[in-house]
């Protein structure tokens, strides 16, 4: 990280004894890219700005709406920006006024030129064009001088003498006249395809004050030619406007002649490059630092490798998840009911006919052993997307949206639902039975209860069961770690491809890491069979 002022810099830059270079940029993405590819410096060219917004060089663009894309690229580069600063926008006092302005924005420097405002491109009819008054244009450059705070803020004094045909001796008079007004370097204008007469400049000036060149017209030059006249700056001034020109009309036309993307796809920057050149990485990291309030966090993993039984016709073609109920399918509803809880990082876990799961706004992974897998293959199949904060649950849920809510509004590193209705009332799967420290005490909130034992055994350890597990799993903060580590250990079990979630959970409990149980009574149910599948509708449009 550089702590020296850009202004300091760009005097460095000015007055190193070797040659130099800065290039142009037009706007933040552009500065950007060019601070990158390791330039030193940046040139804000008036030609560059105004054609990147279609309006001519002729100060068509306001000096306001210079200084607001400066800030763009001030803000987006740490080296600094010279500024083609034209006429200075008017006279001493408008000079005065656009130091400030670019000093307030980090702006290293300006460079203004003696012509009249509004100015003229100085390849458009260049001889045609009339010079400033030496002694108005050194009060220019004084009144710039005298308005800037920071010491080493640059202003670089360009000589228009040879583009408007006036010959070497009145351009070396105003330069001289420039440097005496006080400014930091002189920029000697030329629109001749061969250097000679900048060379000679440069030799009858023998380095009385930096001097600065914009090759644009004698591009051939070797660059050697110019540190061998002693040049401090070499100005390429407006190659980022041009390259971007001929990408941009070469994909258009394209693009419109093909009617079709894939040809231009390859040609072009990913969307991802986008992302980083806006520094997209960065906003995500302070997200995790600023923003905690929010689900960012949290992630969801949903198991959906089953086919399910009994539903032979309905599920031919597609995983139970993908069933319709009510007009909308069960991982749709799942997946529906996440987002409205913030949660976006949803993994979907596919088996039978994965191919089939549609699952927008969520990732699929597949658990190709579904078939002689188990629900815990399934999980590990998704480890990478347990975060922070994930919620496992069945991919065959249907449930009240407040069972989701109070989940995820409970501080427990480890927290399951359970179903404390009495067994003959509820209806499905009564495999997971679940013994408590405490049963349903249905006049509490957040009842401080953990779990035992996640059993099909109906008189575990003699006692009978505090209700049913529903298939829903929360580990949050250091539960991550326990989770994480209870399916390693599983995984080395040989009967690991036997194991279902519950049997995770009793690993939990044996490792000390006992969840904690959130009790609900009712509104949820799952989808076994053909006549759950019926209720499901009725379930769903009750939810409606
Ligand atoms: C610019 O880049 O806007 C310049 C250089 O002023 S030139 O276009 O050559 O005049
Ligand atoms: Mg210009």
């Amino acid at each position: 990280m550089l702590t020296t002022r850009k202004t300091t810099r760009l005097k460095g830059l000015l007055q190193s004894p070797q040659t130099e270079f800065i290039l142009e940029a037009h706007n933040g993405l552009a500065a950007r890219i060019v601070e990158e590819a390791g330039f030193k410096g940046i040139w804000g060219s008036g030609l560059a700005l105004s054609a990147q917004h279609a309006v001519r060089d002729n100060n068509e663009l306001s000096w306001t709406q210079v200084v607001n894309i400066l800030e763009f690229m001030s803000d987006a580069t740490t080296i600094p920006i010279l500024l083609d600063g034209d006429t200075g926008y008017g006279d001493f006092n408008n000079m005065r006024r656009l130091v400030r302005k670019l000093e307030q924005r980090d702006i290293a420097g300006v460079c203004i030129e003696d012509k009249l405002f509004p100015k003229t491109n100085s390849f458009i009819q260049g001889e045609r064009q009339e010079l400033e008054d030496v002694q108005t244009f050194c009060g220019k450059i004084q009144a710039g001088k005298d308005a800037q705070r920071d010491d080493d803020f640059c202003i670089v004094a360009r000589v228009e003498a040879l583009i408007a045909g006036w010959g070497l001796d009145e351009a070396l008079r105003r330069g001289e006249a420039y440097r005496k007004a006080g400014a930091d370097a002189v920029l000697i204008h030329s629109k001749q395809s061969r250097p000679d007469e900048i060379l000679a400049f440069a030799r009858e000036w023998a380095n009385r004050c930096p001097l600065v060149i914009v090759p644009t017209k004698y591009y051939a030059t070797p660059t050697e030619v110019f540190r061998e006249h002693g040049i401090s700056l070499v100005i390429w001034a407006n190659h980022m406007v041009r390259a971007s020109i001929t990408a941009m009309q070469a994909t258009a036309r394209s693009i419109f002649e093909t009617e079709s993307l894939v040809d231009v796809e390859g040609r072009v920057a990913t969307v991802a490059e986008i992302f980083r050149l806006q520094g997209a990485d960065e906003l995500l990291e302070a997200e995790k630092i600023y923003a905690r309030s929010t689900r960012q966090d949290a992630s969801a993993i949903i198991l959906a490798a089953s086919r399910g039984q009994g539903m032979d016709e309905l599920t031919r073609e597609r995983p139970k998840v993908m069933i319709p109920v009510a007009g909308k399918t069960v991982l749709r509803r799942l997946v529906d009911k996440f987002k409205a809880q913030g949660i976006n990082d949803i993994t979907v876990v596919g088996g039978y006919r994965a191919e089939a799961i549609d699952a927008q706004g969520a990732k699929v992974v597949v658990n190709e052993a579904w078939e002689r897998g188990s629900e815990l293959g399934s999980l590990a199949c998704a480890l990478e997307a347990v975060s922070q904060d994930t919620v496992v649950i069945y991919g065959d849920l249907l449930f009240r949206t407040y069972i989701l809510n109070n989940l995820m509004d409970w501080e427990a590193d480890l927290l399951v639902v359970v179903d404390s209705s009495p067994l003959d009332q509820a209806q499905g799967n009564k495999n997971d039975l679940a013994y408590c420290s405490a049963p349903d005490d249905r006049a509490m909130y957040q009842q401080k209860v953990t779990l035992e034992r996640i059993s099909s055994d109906a008189g575990w350890s003699g006692r009978r069961p505090d209700g049913r597990w529903i298939g829903m799993l929360r580990a949050r903060g250091p539960g991550r770690q326990y989770l994480l580590e209870a399916v390693r250990q599983l995984q080395a079990d040989a009967d690991f491809s036997r194991m279902d979630v519950p049997d995770l959970v009793n690993r939990l409990i044996a490792n000390g890491h006992a969840p904690q149980v959130q009790y609900v009574t009712g509104h949820w149910m799952d989808i076994n069979n053909l006549e759950d599948l019926q209720q499901a509708g009725d379930f769903a449009h009750g939810q409606a």
